[in-house]
């Protein structure tokens, strides 16, 4: 427990400070997971390039994309935090994976979860056959079924997004956020609620209903979140619970990657909330 919180003297390949607990997390991942013959490549958030299972390993079937440690502005805070992960099946020949087994679709996942460490340790996951979430029981150190097939109503009882860059945001967001607030009446009228830990953000919002918006803006003309580590396993799981997950314009599953790093606008949560957005911004930012 010594030692473990704030800055680690490292960047990351988006330039951003990396925290301690970033580095000993994306660390443990690969040393759980990489030598157990069923994963070929490995590719972090925190890291800049794919780390190929080394043949002494037995390249397994398997690619694997991770966000070890999400949440970080809240990680010294003791506020929920979470670990996403996203499972491709490979697309080389065999032995060490290579960039094109990381550079798949998000519609090609075989399996996507998070696990958020929050006042409970649960883990959500999707095979594509519905949504389902364990939590983890301490006594005995396993992961216990909880809620079996999840479902998000169509319409949800929140709306998160970091309102300090409204100065940002189209007229269309601004329109949608005022609506939440009622401006437009009852009909869409909401609770806010950001943690700013996209997992316990999205977490509540699966549960409960409601939508979680980080548009591209002036200062971030591409979004911020991470389409291959944070956006396409959330969406795998958005969809699979009857919800949406889009960058605005199109469903994030139907994004062909081109950078191992590239960024999305992301749009996700309840059906009926995410097409309200998405319809809102057509009307008033133009399609
Ligand atoms: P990382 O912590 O993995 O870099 O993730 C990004 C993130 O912290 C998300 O968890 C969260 O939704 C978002 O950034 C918060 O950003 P902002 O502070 O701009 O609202």
């Amino acid at each position: 427990m010594v030692d473990i919180l704030g800055a680690a003297s490292g960047t990351n390949i988006y330039g951003e400070r990396q925290q301690k607990l970033d580095v000993i997390a994306n660390d443990t991942m690969k040393q759980m997971i990489s030598w157990t013959g069923r994963v070929c490549v490995m590719a972090s958030e925190e890291d800049d390039e794919p780390f190929p299972i080394p043949e002494e390993f037995n390249p397994g079937k398997y690619a694997m994309l991770h966000d070890p440690l999400d949440g970080s502005s809240n990680f010294d805070f003791n506020v929920s935090i979470g670990t996403i992960f996203s499972i491709h099946r490979r697309v080389s020949g065999s032995g060490p994976g290579t960039l094109e087994d990381c550079l798949q679709k998000g519609r090609n996942q075989v399996a996507a979860g998070y696990v958020m460490h929050g006042s409970s340790t649960v883990l959500v996951y999707t095979t594509g056959d519905g949504v389902h979430a364990f939590t983890m029981d301490p006594t005995i150190g396993e992961f216990r079924l909880i809620n079996p097939n999840i479902e998000t109503p169509p319409v949800g009882k929140y709306y998160s997004i970091n309102e300090s860059y409204y100065h940002r945001w189209s007229n269309g967001y601004r329109r949608v956020v005022s609506a939440f607030k009622g401006s437009d009446g009852v009909d869409h009228r909401k609770n806010a609620r950001y943690i700013g830990s996209l997992v316990a953000d999205f977490h509540r919002n699966l549960l409960a209903g409601g939508v979680f918006m980080y548009p591209a803006d002036s200062e971030t003309p591409d979004g911020k979140l991470r389409l291959l580590y944070e956006a396409a396993p959330l969406a795998f799981i958005a969809e699979q619970a009857g919800g949406a997950a889009t960058d605005g314009k199109q469903p994030i599953l139907d994004i062909q990657p081109t950078s191992l790093h590239q960024r999305t606008p992301l749009l996700i949560g309840s059906k009926e909330d995410v097409a309200y957005v998405e319809a809102t911004i057509a009307e008033v930012d133009g399609a």
